[in-house]
């Protein structure tokens, strides 16, 4: 198996600071989030950018350099990976904009869905747009898949030559609307993948912490972060987005799965070296 990749979510778009106090909002809130959470493990960071004044969710370019620079200033193997997924209701050239600022990666989204109460639209035009600019400038796709049937778009657009080879994958389980986060249904994702890609997992809510360590088990990669699971355990809450990252580093520790330095995981990516 390879060395454990650990990403961390460290914001999110639907999360707020009455769901957990310690959520980061201001570029500096999470570049420094990044940085503790790189110094005990976590190799690439997924970030969403906020309104600093109002907290709600932002496209903001500048927002999202200021976090890049941030970053690669304090930190500059760690990989920085953007949302495109951004939030529900954002335009999809809002969604586009943070390619352009050149992160190592970003999210591609693979299909529309119902998000809890809400819809989350990826219409196959915009996949394209999305996966085409990605390779005009250098930027290395995440392919989120909320379910089996988006394994099956990407396999698509891998042999349309709109996604590079080796794809990496990251399931994200138990949102409602998408697939729940069972066990099972994790095996069946992971047998759907083409034979070369990377994968990892990120589920929601009370499903991170065992459909992570699933992952670990069965060689797969990780995300954790406030994005996805605000919680240490029921009914206490998470102090730090690097809270979550040394629990994944101690059970990988545990079960004999060493932690990837960010080089490591830049050689199993097949992202550029810094
Ligand atoms: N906020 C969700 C609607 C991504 O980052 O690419 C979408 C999302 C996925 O968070
Ligand atoms: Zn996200």
């Amino acid at each position: 198996m390879d060395p454990l990749i650990i990403t961390v979510a460290v914001t999110g778009a639907e999360v707020t600071r009455e769901h957990n106090p310690n959520l980061p909002i201001t570029p500096e809130e999470i570049v420094q989030a990044a940085v503790e959470c790189y110094d005990v493990g976590a190799s690439i960071v997924h970030v969403h950018v906020r309104d600093p004044e109002t907290g709600k969710p932002s496209s903001d370019p500048e927002l999202f350099k200021r976090v890049l620079e941030g970053i690669r200033e304090k930190r500059p193997d760690m990989i920085v990976q953007f949302t495109t997924g951004g939030a529900i209701g954002m335009t999809e050239e809002e969604r586009i904009a943070p390619v352009y600022l050149k992160p190592d990666m970003a999210t591609l989204n693979m299909g529309s869905m119902n998000f809890g109460d809400d819809v989350f639209l990826n219409p196959p035009k915009f996949i394209r747009r999305l996966a085409k600019t990605m390779i005009e400038v250098g930027v290395k796709p995440e392919i989120e898949v909320y379910d089996i049937s988006m394994i099956a778009t990407a396999k698509k657009l891998i042999k349309e030559g709109l996604i590079l080879e080796p794809p990496h994958f990251d399931f994200v389980m138990g949102v409602p609307g998408g697939i729940p986060a069972t066990v099972e249904n994790l095996l069946i994702m992971k047998r759907n993948l083409p034979p070369n890609a990377t994968w990892s997992v990120a589920a929601v809510g009370r499903h991170q912490l065992p459909m992570n360590v699933t992952a670990i088990l069965l060689g797969g990669h990780v995300r954790t972060g406030f994005e996805d699971n605000v919680y240490y355990k029921k009914g206490v809450l998470a102090k730090s987005n690097a809270q979550l990252v040394e629990r994944i580093v101690r059970i990988a520790e545990e079960l004999g799965r060493p932690i990837a330095t960010p080089k490591q995981a830049r050689e199993i990516l097949h992202l550029k070296e810094v």
